[in-house]
């Protein structure tokens, strides 16, 4: 009797649990202990997951990501006079504060989530599926709304229930074979401390990554742009077809198309932020933030498109850009009589190869800080970008634009030139059906087409449509807001039932007609006629 117990004991790891009570004594301490491990094993898969989901942000949506979203809806939602008593008790401190307290409260529900799921299967996963709703509604509160922002929450969500599940089930096989072997239990606590230690981990990295984007996201908020000194032409009444289904003639920032090779977007501060004109000129020219926002900007409306749009693709966006002639910094730096391209270069490196003579011209190639009346976002290049009527992005638009070289082409390519692609891009005309979608079906009778044409620096002359290969009637084309912005078009068509194919073509100010031939993006540029297929019904 004794000796069993002496053993008893033993197997309990010396803690001196044995004795004769020890069976009913057991039982409710291990369920609390279990419930304290489950309770653990929440707080682990959760903030693993909210860590992943930041740093995730951190490379596909820098000015949003799940935590500031619920932080920004949290600060929108809650009354001034909180917000004043916040302010006054934390200072400057008052965001650090604020996710402080979010952190604290996500570690509470987190450790709730644990210990129901211990206890009733998916009872956790469902509080961590409302986390995430909560993320979702939080980004749909957000003005700078991005399918990424968009998607983060959930993917959170997900990795924070597939965690948790995961540490559940090994803290019940531990459960289940641990009064008589401690292995499992122990493999539970080290995926456990491991998992804690990695999430710790990962919290840093991502504090010290989003406060370097949170500081640029804080100095873009804060900067108030100059007006312009030379507006953009207004807007031609009628330039807007009006007509269901099709887009905006300019493009709100947050449905831009956004392409370039940043896996992250680079943070830069427009405090610090200087641009150099070097090479093949009588005098290097330095230009900072501050000089550039006191020159006379003026403001242009842009249709920039890039070069891998397919026919009929949507790369492409008209946006009111706010900027500074680049032909006057080249004019202060001088450029040789030899110099026929500048390389520019964006703070992360990435090169665009632009003719010397395409920036220089009268059509106003610009040194962009504002797109649309605000700064550019970030995504879009701030604090500042190229932006030059005429040519595709991957020769002109440099984003987060750091250096200009004026050089020859003959001497430098680059980053697109030696991976297949042209080293001259300029736009080719071309045109695009956008209502009906295609492969919709519509009701027989008058169907309205519509959708938009450009020849950029050149202007769209005229847009024609035709039905199953017949002849090319004209379409009712908008007025452009200038040559280097794209045109809508509509056209009223009368079909009775039965399957359509239409086509569209675009003819340029100067009589060209956009290349029939289709031809793949690489190396210079899609062409052919955007076709589309309608199923009329009766
Ligand atoms: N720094 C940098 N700038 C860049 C790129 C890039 O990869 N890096 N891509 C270019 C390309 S290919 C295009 S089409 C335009 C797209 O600009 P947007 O993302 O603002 O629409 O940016 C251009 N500027
Ligand atoms: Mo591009």
């Amino acid at each position: 009797m004794d000796s069993s117990r002496q053993q008893q004991a033993a197997h309990d790891g010396g803690t001196g649990r044995g004795g004769p009570a020890a069976a009913d004594v057991e039982q409710p301490s291990n369920e609390r202990q279990r419930r304290r491990l489950a309770a653990a094993a929440g707080v682990v898969a959760v903030g693993a997951a909210v860590v992943l989901g930041e740093l995730l942000a951190g490379l596909l949506s820098p000015s949003l990501s799940p935590m500031t979203a619920v932080g920004g809806a949290v600060i929108d939602a809650v009354p001034p006079g909180v917000k004043d008593w916040a302010v006054a008790l934390f200072g400057t401190a008052d965001k650090a504060a604020l996710l402080v307290g979010m952190g604290l409260v996500i570690a509470v529900l987190a450790g709730m989530a644990g210990d129901l799921e211990v206890r009733r299967r998916f009872a956790g996963v469902a509080i961590v599926a409302v986390f995430g709703l909560v993320g979702v509604a939080a980004v749909l509160t957000r003005a700078q709304v991005t399918p990424a922002a968009f998607a983060l929450p959930v993917v959170t969500a997900v990795l924070a229930a597939v965690l948790l599940r995961f540490l559940i089930r090994r803290l019940e096989a531990a459960a289940e074979t641990g009064t008589t072997d401690g292995s499992a239990r122990r493999r539970f606590l080290r995926t456990l401390a491991g998992g804690a230690l990695a999430t710790a981990a990962g919290g840093i990295l991502a504090g010290a990554w989003r406060g370097a984007t949170a500081g640029v996201n804080d100095a873009r908020e804060r900067l108030r742009l100059p007006g312009a000194a030379s507006h953009a032409p207004a807007i031609p009444a009628g330039a807007e077809a009006g007509v269901e289904g099709m887009q905006p003639l300019v493009t709100p920032n947050r449905d831009f198309y956004r392409i370039d090779t940043a896996l992250s977007v680079p943070a830069v501060n427009p405090d610090t932020w200087v641009l150099r004109v070097t090479g093949m000129v009588e005098r290097e020219v330095e230009l900072d933030f501050a000089s550039l926002l006191a020159k006379p900007l003026i403001e242009r409306h842009v249709t920039i498109a890039c070069v891998s749009n397919p026919v009929g693709g949507d790369l492409i966006g008209n946006a009111r850009w706010l900027g500074w002639p680049v032909r006057e910094l080249l004019g202060q730096a001088g450029p040789r009589a030899e110099a026929d391209m500048v390389l520019s270069r964006s703070a992360d490196g990435w090169t665009a190869g632009t003719p010397l003579e395409v920036l220089t011209d009268n059509r106003d190639a610009l040194l962009a800080v504002g797109m649309n009346g605000e700064p550019l976002p970030l995504e879009h290049g701030f604090p500042v970008r190229l932006v030059v009527p005429g040519l595709y992005g991957y020769v002109s638009a440099t984003k987060w634009v750091t250096e200009l070289k004026v050089t020859r082409f003959a001497d430098d390519a680059a980053y697109w030139t030696p991976r297949g692609w042209s080293e001259r891009g300029p736009i080719k005309t071309s045109s695009r059906i956008d209502v009906p979608r295609g492969g919709r079906s519509v009701p027989a009778g008058t169907i309205t087409f519509g959708g938009v044409a450009w020849a950029q620096h050149t202007g769209i002359g005229k847009v024609e449509l035709r039905v199953n290969r017949g002849p090319w009637r004209e379409a009712r084309l908008a007025p452009g807001i200038s040559v280097d912005t794209w045109y809508q078009w509509t056209l009223d068509v009368d079909l009775t039932p039965g399957q359509y194919e239409v086509q569209v073509r675009a003819t340029d100010l100067r009589g060209a007609s956009q290349d029939e031939e289709q031809r793949p993006v690489a190396p210079d540029g899609a062409t052919g006629f955007h076709t589309v297929r309608v199923d009329v019904k009766s």
